[in-house]
């Protein structure tokens, strides 16, 4: 049996990852690939757990090592229970944020170092890393024009933050990106769902062409 694929969609809020996500799972089902579709955090029980531990607007939050930390445990467990054996069993796993994103938020946003997001991905999942990163980016307007449509205004504990902290996080990525360019692929996520599916569809023609 082949080994399948990890791609992870990374981006700052309200990118459309979470559209992308299911559209791109659609269109590689319709080419006959199996696809798990996954999220973080969470995508396992205890990850889901540990997800309204970190999101919930209740109680008084996390320093940024203790959300590092338990970010890290909720892929820990993500990986080793879903990803890892689905990947190994053949089929594309399109997972909708992935340890970037902890590099971007707890990093570049809270102020960890780099060195120190990755030490605990090291010791919590191996160091594993997607075949392919989707890093889509969108202008701060459009971010918060669609973050406002979808949660009005109860945004979740991190969404929440001040722009000053999202841009950041957006810096992050792009920083990433461009340290990395063989990993990431940059998708305009400007224009409409449609609009950025194509451009996805056209930075995986390369996986998708391969024999
Ligand atoms: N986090 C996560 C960390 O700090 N560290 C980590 O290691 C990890 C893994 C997760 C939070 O946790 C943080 C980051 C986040 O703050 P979440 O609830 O899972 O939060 O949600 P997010 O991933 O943050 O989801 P976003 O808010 O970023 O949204 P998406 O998934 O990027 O966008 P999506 O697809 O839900 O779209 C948002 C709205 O826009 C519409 C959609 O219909 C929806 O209403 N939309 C479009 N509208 C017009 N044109 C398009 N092209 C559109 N695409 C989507």
């Amino acid at each position: 049996m082949t080994r399948g694929m990890f791609i992870a969609l990374e981006g700052g809020e309200g990118a459309g990852k979470s559209t992308q996500t299911r559209m791109l799972a659609a269109a590689l089902e319709s080419r006959g690939i199996a696809c798990v579709v996954t999220r973080e955090p969470g995508g396992t029980p205890g990850a889901e757990a540990i997800r309204a531990l970190l999101l919930g607007v209740e109680g008084e939050g996390w320093n940024p090592r203790a959300e590092a930390l338990l970010f890290a445990a909720a892929r820990s467990d993500h990986v080793e229970r879903l990803i890892r054996p689905a990947v190994a069993a053949g089929q594309w796993v399109i997972c909708d944020r992935f340890v970037d994103s902890s590099r971007a938020y707890q990093g570049g946003g809270c102020g960890l170092s780099d060195a120190e997001v990755l030490d605990l991905h090291r010791i919590g999942s191996q160091g594993l890393l997607p075949d392919l990163t989707l890093l889509i980016e969108v202008s701060p307007d459009v971010a918060v024009a669609r973050t406002r449509v979808r949660d009005g205004d109860a945004p979740d504990r991190i969404g929440g933050r001040d722009a000053g902290y999202h841009a950041k996080v957006a810096a992050a990525f792009s920083a990433m990106a461009d340290a990395e360019p063989a990993r990431f692929r940059r998708i305009d996520g400007d224009g409409t769902a449609e609009q950025v599916h194509e451009r996805i569809v056209v930075a995986l023609d390369a996986w998708l062409s391969a024999p």
